[in-house]
């Protein structure tokens, strides 16, 4: 997954979504915090530490880079190596941008991001297989605006939370919710913040979801 601090911002809620789902199918995934050169203040470059820091502590590999620099190119070549994979993520976060940088001869479309509202342009119209050159192959796609969380079972949410699943453990029922019970684990952690309130509400996001109605909240 490409996400992007600023220009465009990756809500914290679409990435977890988008990880969860990863994680109901099965799929390993590795997130990538692209135009770090864009990151000039202090507290921006701040964040991608903590947001690194979080998803790293949970589990997932985690790659700050530039694209347009170059940055951390070499780190995700290595993680990509030898494999399938798939970028996803917001509209406008540079996706089609590594695609050039990793597949030399690939020449790919390139975006704009309005300088006024920060949203990507939908570039990129349809998923496209390439060889990457030391062995493998990558998909690039089109920008994702929302992330439905179809055909979960509202039991099986707290699964694709790999932190919030592991501590579950300790809950006083079995069939805990993690919402509102006495004795619930989950729910302490959240308070002392060994997980993290982002992460928790992302999991409520899931939970709330009217199954109706998958596709309507813009996440
Ligand atoms: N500053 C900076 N700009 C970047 C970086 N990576 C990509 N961009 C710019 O971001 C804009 C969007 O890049 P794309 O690669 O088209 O984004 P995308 O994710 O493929 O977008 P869609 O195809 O619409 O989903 C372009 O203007 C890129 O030049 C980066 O690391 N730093
Ligand atoms: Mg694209
Ligand atoms: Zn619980």
């Amino acid at each position: 997954m490409v996400a992007t601090i600023v220009h465009p911002e990756t809500s914290t809620t679409f990435i977890d979504r988008f990880l969860a789902t990863a994680e109901a199918y099965q799929v390993p995934a590795v997130l990538a915090f692209n135009k770090v050169d864009l990151l000039i203040t202090k507290e921006s470059r701040e964040y991608l530490d903590e947001l690194m820091g979080l998803y790293e502590s949970i589990g997932y590999p985690v790659v700050a880079m530039s694209a347009a620099k170059g940055d951390g190119a070499d780190k995700l070549r290595e993680l990509l190596s030898g494999k399938m994979s798939l970028l996803s993520g917001n509209s406008g976060v540079g996706k089609s941008t590594i695609i050039n940088l990793l597949v030399p001869d690939a020449h790919v479309r390139v975006g704009d991001v309005s300088q006024t509202h920060h949203k990507g342009m939908h570039t990129t119209t349809f998923s496209e297989l390439l060889d990457l050159p030391g062995g493998g192959s990558i998909i690039d796609t089109p920008g994702v605006k929302a992330f439905g969380t179809i055909d979960f079972e509202k039991a099986q949410v707290a699964h694709y939370f790999p932190e919030i699943f592991r501590i579950s453990d300790d809950c006083r029922f079995n069939n805990c919710t993690h919402t509102h019970e006495p004795g619930c684990a989950v729910l302490d952690a959240v308070e002392r913040g060994d997980i993290a309130a982002t992460r928790f509400a992302s999991y409520l996001s899931i939970l709330d979801e009217d199954p109706t109605n998958k596709y309507r909240k813009p996440f």
